[in-house]
């Protein structure tokens, strides 16, 4: 009896030996994985309210907050208010006064190592979910005006879950496959694009609008008669869209024809959505699928 139950204790250490060897590899290899959580205060009255937050680019995180703060005796959550013309003069002139707002630092603590490519971005009273453009640690503060600080008081808790890893690095020379359903108006590849980044791009396979095959370059379009979604390129063409995140409502206005073949260097970071370019309206007479691979060259 006793030498079973010492058996399985040490069973037991092996495996717990084991599992923090395995966490030990790998947060060696990614800063932080999906679900972690931060708790902070961000406080009204400082300018600069470092948080220590490692922020991963191309990482996901969702903000959430719980408080109000105030501007002298006007009291707001991190929404803020909207400014009053010619009286609040906001350190951010497209956000609200008092609003909550975050940066990314290349160094916490460091007000000089601001990184401008990532941009100040809304975090308000929270509810709200984004993808880090750059690595480096969150500052964030009130949107007050830089001279009027001292007066604020109070402070709003934040709290930050980071709910989606960045996509792995994507080596020169490697390829990533994803198949493209012919009936789809959205297919999100989840792959990121990267602006730095050279990819080839090469589909084979063929799909139908309704009984017409074509493979991924499509055909002509009919004049009066075929009315595609992008008028540029060729009906039931392979065509892919960049999208700031996963969502039909992140499309960023970037579009590119692919076709059977096509290297492109994205004008900037995001994730690849890719349809057949039919009329918007008919897609459930489609079918087949393409396979895309995609290269990244450079
Ligand atoms: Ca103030
Ligand atoms: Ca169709």
């Amino acid at each position: 009896m006793n030498t079973s139950i010492s058996k399985t204790t040490t069973w037991n250490n092996l495996f717990s030996l084991a599992l923090v060897a395995i966490f030990l590899l790998s947060s060696a290899s990614s800063l932080v994985a999906a679900g972690e959580t931060w708790t902070v205060r961000v406080y009204a009255k400082k300018e600069y309210n470092f948080t220590n937050i490692p922020l991963e680019k191309g990482a996901k995180y969702r903000f959430e907050t719980n408080g109000v703060w105030y501007n002298v005796n006007r009291k707001s959550n991190g929404d803020g208010y909207p400014q009053t013309p010619a009286i609040d003069q906001p350190r951010k002139a497209h956000f609200n006064m008092m609003e909550l707002l975050g940066e990314t630092f290349t160094r916490n603590n460091d007000i000089t190592s601001y990184n401008t490519s990532a941009g100040t971005f809304h975090i308000g009273k929270g509810g709200y979910e984004k993808t880090a453009r750059r690595d480096g640690f969150l500052m964030c503060f009130a949107n007050d005006n830089p001279l009027f600080y001292k007066d604020n008081r109070g402070y709003i808790t934040l709290t930050v879950t980071k709910i989606e890893d960045a996509p792995e690095d994507w080596a020169v020379g490697e390829s990533k496959t994803v198949r493209i359903q012919a009936n789809r108006r959205y297919n999100y590849t989840h792959i990121m694009l990267d602006a730095d980044h050279t990819y080839r791009f090469h589909a084979t396979g063929s799909w139908y609008n309704v009984n017409r095959r074509t493979d991924a370059d499509g055909y002509p379009q009919t004049p009066v008669i075929d009315q595609p979604r992008q008028s540029d390129y060729n009906m039931m063409e392979l065509v892919g869209e960049i999208f700031s995140r996963n969502h039909p409502t992140a499309y960023t206005n970037r579009h590119f024809g692919i076709g059977q073949n096509r290297t492109y260097s994205p004008p900037r970071d995001g994730f690849l959505v890719c349809h057949a370019n039919d009329n918007a309206l008919f897609y459930s007479d489609n079918r087949g699928t393409v396979t895309l691979r995609i290269t990244r060259t450079r």
